[in-house]
């Protein structure tokens, strides 16, 4: 960044072309989704029906029409989606944020908007390669990381079978399974030969490594992840709090991998609703800083679901530079919101955290969510810059995008990979 001192300098409004320009055609890297390649099966979920049967539509259809919750759940996917459309779509305007991205995606593909039988035949149900390239081309992803529970049998008999993972795609080694339901885990450890008790006596601790270690070498995944509730500690006395410190913060150690933690869910609060049931709650920050300062060589990913603790990631982001605040997850994952968080961000971390990840489950979903996000992304740098420019600083197209790569894409890998 240069002073202007008599150059020609851009106007507010190029400026904000320019910023607009640059994070539109910025590709970006997808850092927390659950999708999967084709090569997965089943678990690759595209198609008009189930881009409609997203959790996040699933909860809000709900508010709308009558069905008793297993009625409605008793009903095949091509059914449901139909209520949800009717619901959401012809009875009501589709307002919210998750609503409205469906037409994004009809937007973008080319389908007729208000018309079910357009988007089913423009959205392929059983996707090839070169469709998940052309969905995420249109998204602007150039990589996205996946959510690989290994004691998920659906997802684990691909893994023992060899399965090709399309280079676009990385995995994440999902923890909770492990963690946040121990007792569960010791019996599906068992069965698969790890001598490991649920009072974590004998070999366990270095049984649940080995677990780890033989996934990590399948999956060749670029962090661990874990999801826990508002009330998560550390340290505490809980089977999950020695599991950290003795199995998985040394396995990471070793391994060189990063942690994410996603902070602040309540899971099952109406287990009617299956997985639109969870809610969100507000989380202490201080096992955060615990984690970072006893382990400052481990690096933690972390995201928050409390609007309320969003203040408090950015504050202790500042503390330590092995935490990286990640995302706006969730319920925290619209317009108004993202545009708080990552204008507070950006004030107080600059460049230096990684704004948005998508959370898709449906491999559409990427479409919308970028674009709203790069909307906001943009709007935000570009006032940030303007008030920079405002100082007499001539800021540069070549500066700029330098920033938006960073935010967008470079963040991320050169912290996974600083180990
Ligand atoms: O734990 C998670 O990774 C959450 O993101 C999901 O479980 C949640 O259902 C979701 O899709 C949120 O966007
Ligand atoms: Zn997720």
């Amino acid at each position: 960044m240069t002073c202007s001192k008599g150059e020609a300098r851009m106007t507010d409004q190029q400026l904000r072309l320019t910023v607009t320009e640059i994070v539109r055609s910025t590709r970006v890297t997808d850092m927390h989704t659950h999708l999967f390649p084709p090569s997965f099966g089943s678990l690759q979920m595209s198609g008009a029906d189930h881009v409609l049967t997203y959790h996040y539509l699933i909860a809000e259809a709900f508010r709308v029409h009558t069905h008793a919750y297993d009625a409605f759940f008793d009903l095949d996917t091509k059914r449901q989606a139909e209520v949800i459309w009717d619901s959401l779509f012809v009875r009501n305007s589709p307002l919210s944020e998750a609503a409205c991205g469906v037409l994004t995606i009809a937007k973008t593909l080319g389908a007729d908007l208000g018309d079910l039988d357009s988007l089913r035949q423009t959205l392929q149900a059983q996707a090839g390669d070169e469709y998940v390239e052309r969905v995420m081309d249109a998204a602007g992803v150039e990589r996205l990381v996946m959510t690989n529970d290994p004691l998920d049998e659906r997802e684990a008999v691909h893994w023992r079978g060899g399965v090709k993972v399309h280079p676009r795609f990385h995995a994440a080694l999902r923890l909770d399974r492990v963690l946040n339901d121990f007792a569960g885990a010791v019996r599906q450890l068992t069965a698969l030969g790890y001598a490991v008790c649920a009072d974590l006596s004998g070999q366990t601790f270095d049984e649940v490594r080995r677990f780890l270690e033989d996934w990590a070498q399948v999956m060749h995944p670029v962090y661990l992840a874990l999801s826990v509730e508002p009330t998560f500690d550390f340290p505490d006395d809980s089977v999950r709090s020695q599991l950290l410190r003795e199995a998985v913060l040394p396995f990471c150690a070793a391994q060189r991998l990063p942690l994410a933690l996603m902070i602040g869910v309540r899971r099952q609060v109406n287990p009617q609703l299956r997985d639109a049931g969870d809610s969100s709650g507000l989380a202490s920050l201080v096992p955060i800083e615990r984690l970072c300062a006893m382990y400052p060589e481990q690096r933690f990913l972390v995201t928050v679901l409390a609007r309320e603790n969003q203040h408090a990631l950015a504050v202790t982001a500042r503390k330590f530079r092995n935490l990286m605040p990640f995302g706006c997850w969730w319920f925290v994952n619209t317009g108004s919101l993202v545009d708080e968080i990552t204008r507070m961000r950006l004030e107080l971390l600059g460049p230096t955290f990684i704004p948005q990840h998508s959370d898709a489950r449906v491999l559409e979903h990427l479409i919308y969510k970028w674009h709203n996000s790069r909307t906001v992304i943009a709007g935000v740098l570009a006032d940030q810059y303007e008030a920079l420019a405002s100082t007499g600083l001539r800021v540069t197209d070549d500066q700029i995008q330098r920033d938006v790569t960073r935010l967008l894409d470079n963040n991320f890998w050169d912290f996974v990979q600083r180990g």
